[in-house]
This record gives structure tokens, sequence and C-alpha cells, in this order.
């Protein structure tokens, strides 16, 4: 007989049992997410006749236009946490301030930051698409539950919308990767404790920016297009504009992905530390990756406020050291 399929609830349970004082309430909040993921991707397979598609003709605290997908996964995220008890605060990318789930107040041990499309420009063009999301301890049930440093997460993960729907999570002992079985409605786990190359032969940057990059940056990126038989260069550009998608092909394959700071700007970047930056470096380095500002690694970085923005360098060890070591040469 064939082993039964391993289930996203089978597999968290499983986990639950096995670590001592555990309460399952991290277990449950897994599983909704697991049926957000669902209903997120029903959403998008039905975007193209129920007019959902183009633009919501709003936009976010950032000031970058809303899709009417962006809202309709953030209110689907919003749902999921908003009974039962298990979150009391969640704040996103397409809210300015959090939202406090007044009737989790008492018992609400969760905190849940998300961004519900992440490659939103994708949307129109049927392209891959990501929700990523980060569960933090509630401490006092305010803003500064939220502004810590990404080494507290207690989970983070993503939903990528590709050919297959996926879920990929982490609580901080291994990566899991799930793909869902549309015939019978659940997650399979297709992966358990993913290990990511510890180097590849892709980067993915926007190079349309260049003129806007550190000459350090610049010169990184020169280097990875210069041949080099030996080091295995150059290159693949591998940009799909949605830095989950990104992200998981190198996690996959190893490599590299950036998105530099304006150099001539804020020196920030565009990528949100807590709902981009953050989330997937936790994973990223749970597979043997790393995740770094180009001065600082990711996870140790602490915003001073809710949408604050950082330069991303994340992938496999080989290439993520070796932008540092350009970073650092000036
Ligand atoms: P949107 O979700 O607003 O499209 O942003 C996507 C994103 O944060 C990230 O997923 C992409 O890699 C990056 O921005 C794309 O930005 P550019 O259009 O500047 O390349």
């Amino acid at each position: 007989m064939r082993p039964a399929p391993i289930t996203l609830d089978r597999f968290i349970l499983d986990e639950q049992r096995s670590s001592p004082g555990s309460t399952g309430e991290l277990s449950l909040l897994l599983v909704r997410l697991g049926v957000a993921a669902k209903r997120i991707a029903a959403a998008l397979a039905g975007a193209g006749f129920s007019e959902t598609l183009g633009s919501a003709g709003s936009s976010n605290v950032q000031g970058e236009e809303q899709k009417k997908l962006d809202v309709v996964a953030n209110d689907i995220l919003l749902e999921t946490f908003d009974y039962g008890g298990l979150v009391t605060l969640a704040a996103s990318e397409e809210m300015e301030e959090p939202v406090v789930f007044g009737g989790n107040l008492a018992e609400g041990r969760y905190a849940v930051l998300f961004d519900p499309m992440d490659g939103s420009s994708n949307i129109d063009v049927n392209g891959t698409l990501g929700t990523i999301f980060s569960i933090r301890r509630r401490r006092d049930g305010t803003v500064a539950d939220l502004l810590r440093p990404g080494h507290e997460q207690v989970a983070a993960g993503y939903f990528l919308f590709g050919p297959a729907v996926l879920l990929v999570y982490t609580c901080g002992d291994g990566v899991h990767l799930f793909t869902l079985d549309a015939s019978i409605g659940e997650f399979l786990l297709t992966r358990r404790g993913v290990r990511m190359p510890d180097r590849g032969r892709g980067y993915a940057v926007n190079e349309g920016r260049a003129h806007t990059w550190a000459p350090s940056v610049r010169a990184f990126v020169d280097h990875l297009k210069t041949p080099d038989k030996g080091s295995g260069r150059p290159y693949a550009t591998r940009y799909s504009a949605s830095l989950v998608a990104d992200v998981h092909r190198f996690l996959l394959e190893g490599g590299i992905y950036l998105y530099p700071a304006d150099a001539g700007g804020t020196g920030a970047g565009k990528l949100r530390v807590l709902y981009e930056c953050h989330p997937l470096a936790l994973v990223v380095e749970q597979a043997g990756g790393m995740a770094s500002t180009g001065a600082e690694r990711v996870l140790d970085v602490a915003p001073t406020s809710l949408h604050e923005r950082m330069p991303l360098a994340i992938g496999s060890r080989a290439e993520v050291e070796l932008f540092d070591s350009f970073v650092a040469k000036g």
C-alpha cells in the first residue's frame, strides 16, 4: 500500500505533538493560513470573470496603486484572524494602521504581519504572485509589539500562486513545503526540511534601476555577468517582479535576489522590513541561506516605523557573502 499523503493539518499536528509545552494555538493559526491560501487562490483563479482584475482606484499608505486583488487578499487575511482568540493585532502593507481584533484582546497570543499580494503588477498579466506572512508574539498589544527585530518571529512563510499553489513555512526549525492538491482541496507535504544550495547560478534584480545604485552594487552585478568558467559565471538573470517567486526559485536552485537602496534617494530601497524582508529572511536562513542589507543581517534590524523599507540581498550563502564584501569595499 502506498503511504498516505501528509496533509498540512496532519503535519502541523504531528509537529505540535513533538514540541513539549505547545498549546496548539500556533498550529491552529497555521492551519487557518492554509485555508486563507486556498481562498486567495480561488479569488485569483476567478478574477478574470468576476471583474476583480485591475485597479481598485485607491492607493496604499506608500502611495502605490492598489489593485482590486490586493484589497480582496487583505480582507481574506483579516477575516482569517478575526475570530477564535488567536491574533490580537494584524498589520499589512495595504493598511496605514494595524487592526486590533477587539474580540481576541483577552487571549490572543499572536500578532501577524503580511503582504497580501506580493508582485501585484503581475495580477493583470497572469504572472506569479505571492502572499507573505510573519507571526510574532503579542506583548502589550500595541504597535510596539511589531517594531521588533526579525529574529523574534515565531513563524513566517509564504503562499506562491504559480502553475501550482504552494505554502512554505518555518517555525524556526526548518522549512517545509506543501503543494495544493486541487482534486481534494488539501495542501500536501512535498518537501520537509528544505535546504538551499550554498551557491547558485542565477540573480534577480531590476537592472532598469542600475542608474540609482551605489557603485559597489553595480560592480557586484557586473561581476556576476562577467564570464569566468571556473566560478560558474556569467550568472543567468531571473527577475519576475514578484519577490516571493524569485526567492522561491533561489530557495530551490540557489542564487541571489537584490533590491538595492537608491543611492541618491532615501538609502532605504523599496522593500518593506516587516511585511517582506523579515519573513523571507527567516525562511531563507532556516534553509541555510542568508539575508543582508549589505551591512547588517536583516533579522537583526528593528524598524522604527511600521512601513519602513530596507535594502535587501537574499539568497545562497556564497552570493550574499560576496555581495556584502563588494559593499564593504565601497
Ligand atoms: P508590488 O507588489 O507593489 O508590485 O511590489 C512587488 C515588489 O515588492 C517585489 O515583489 C518585487 O520584486 C519588486 O517590488 C518589484 O519592484 P520593481 O517594479 O521596482 O522592479
